[in-house]
């Protein structure tokens, strides 16, 4: 297993469209047990391909302490089946040290495809209803720093290119 460089705001690469997955291979695979590994090591709940710089339609989740409960997403799509929207409070592995309150769908419905390319369907509430919307976000190259206010997303922008610069010296 291969752990992958993520992506940090604001990496221009961050604002790709990811596009569909048609080929269901063993590189698929490896793509995605390659960001789960990457996924556990850094302690996120999801990662996307696109923060991997990998801009196809590819997520990984796992809501398990213990890392017991992997899910492949592929190709996600989803109905909102409760419209009323439920305050989150996210972070992302994109944006270290950043939280942002979002209005997310409180109960969506996921039709996605596993690594087999098998059509599966779930429906998500809670916090892997808010994760798997974050996921789909990346895809479409929308971040967190989107729904903050202009101050805020140019704070973070600033320290961010900072801690970037001291990394580089050293
Ligand atoms: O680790 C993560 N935590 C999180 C918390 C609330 C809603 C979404 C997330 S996803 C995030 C990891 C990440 O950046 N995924 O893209
Ligand atoms: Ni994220």
């Amino acid at each position: 297993m291969n752990r992958l460089n993520i992506l940090t705001f604001p990496d221009p690469r961050l604002r790709k469209k990811a596009v569909p997955i048609t080929a269901f291979d063993k590189e698929l695979e490896k793509k995605a047990k390659d960001m789960l590994f990457t996924m556990y090591e850094d302690k996120g709940i999801g990662l996307a391909a696109t923060q991997v710089d990998i801009h196809e339609r590819l997520i990984v989740i796992d809501l398990s302490k213990d890392g017991s409960d992997p899910l492949v997403i592929i190709n996600p799509s989803y109905e909102v089946l409760d419209d009323a929207l439920e305050i989150s409070k996210e972070g992302c592995l994109s944006i270290p040290t950043f939280q942002q309150e979002v209005p997310r769908a409180k109960k969506i419905a996921l039709t996605y495809q596993d690594l087999k390319g098998q059509t599966q369907k779930l429906t998500a509430d809670g916090l892997l209803g808010f994760c798997i919307q974050h996921e789909i976000d990346h895809l479409n190259g929308k971040l967190l720093v989107d729904y903050a206010s202009s101050l805020k997303r140019s704070r973070i922008k600033e320290k961010l290119m900072k801690s970037k610069d001291v990394n580089n010296k050293s």
